[in-house]
């Protein structure tokens, strides 16, 4: 087996659907409650803003009362054992992750927990609600939306994602359903560099035929033994 160093992990909803936070194509999920491009397109914004900032209002107090699940945990313990190059990218916008204990995170979807100033290009750490448009933080103007990226937007950090995958040696992907680009192109981009893939994923996902292995079952049950499995081999 080859010896592995680096690793860049791809995270999903299905890592956080253990903890009570809906995932958005599962029966029930997000996508069945709301439609996407009238909460999740600029378009739908500009539309109607007291939608948009109600559905994400919601959503960021509700992540508020959870608490992160075992596969958190165990890719926190990960990442505090690692000694090599590891990188988790997530399409969470959720803070399980840190607050699990992980610290080398990407949020390349951006993060509840952060509004965006379209006046003056400030994000600021926030918890509240955005509803009555209170003022910026940094400008005082009331011009806040939540810094999330929405379809037709450009995904965070991917010069940061791409350097991280020319160096790894491995590519793990959890609880994604690999129905969205660019995250759902990373399998493909890493075969391409010859670097072994690895699924863990409640079911297989669209693009469960690129990766080298797949894992079926919950989150909370797969990543801690994949995790005790490279930390036992390390
Ligand atoms: C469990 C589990 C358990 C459940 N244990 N597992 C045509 C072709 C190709 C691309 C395009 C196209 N037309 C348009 C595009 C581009 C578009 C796109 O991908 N569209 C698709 C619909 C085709 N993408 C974009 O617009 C992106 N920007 C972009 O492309 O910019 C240009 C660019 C070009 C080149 C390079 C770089 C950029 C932006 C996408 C933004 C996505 N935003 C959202 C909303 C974020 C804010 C919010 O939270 O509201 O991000 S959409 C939503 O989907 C959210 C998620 O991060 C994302 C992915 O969802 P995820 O995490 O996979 O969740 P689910 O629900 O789909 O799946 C859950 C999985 O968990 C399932 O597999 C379950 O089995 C599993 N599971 N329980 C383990 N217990």
């Amino acid at each position: 087996m080859p010896i592995i160093k680096n690793i860049v992990i791809l995270t999903g909803a299905g890592v956080s659907a253990e903890s009570g936070i809906d995932t958005f194509r599962s029966a029930g999920g997000l996508w069945e409650q709301h439609r996407v491009e009238d909460v999740a397109t600029p378009e739908g914004f500009a539309r109607d803003p007291d939608l948009v900032l109600r559905f994400y209002d919601m959503r960021r107090a509700a992540i508020q009362t959870k608490e992160p699940n075992a596969a958190h945990r165990a890719l926190a313990r990960l990442d505090a054992e690692w000694s090599g190059e590891l990188l988790i990218v997530t399409q969470n916008v959720d803070d399980l992750h840190e607050r699990a204990g992980a610290r080398r995170v990407l949020h390349m979807h951006g993060e509840h927990l952060n509004a965006w100033c379209t006046a003056c290009d400030v994000r600021s750490p926030w918890t509240a609600p955005l509803i009555d448009r209170p003022p910026c933080p940094a400008c005082g103007t009331s011009a806040l939306r939540p810094d999330v990226v929405w379809f037709g937007e450009m995904p965070y950090r991917m010069d940061d994602i791409y350097a991280a995958l020319r160096e790894a040696d491995l590519f793990v992907s959890i609880g994604t359903s690999g129905a969205v680009y660019p995250a759902a192109g990373f399998v493909r981009g890493a075969r391409d560099l010859g670097i072994p893939t690895l699924e863990l994923n409640l079911e297989r996902s669209q693009g469960s035929a690129w990766f080298d292995q797949t894992r079926l079952g919950p989150a909370t049950e797969l990543v801690p033994a994949w995790v005790d499995e490279v930390l036992g081999g390390a």
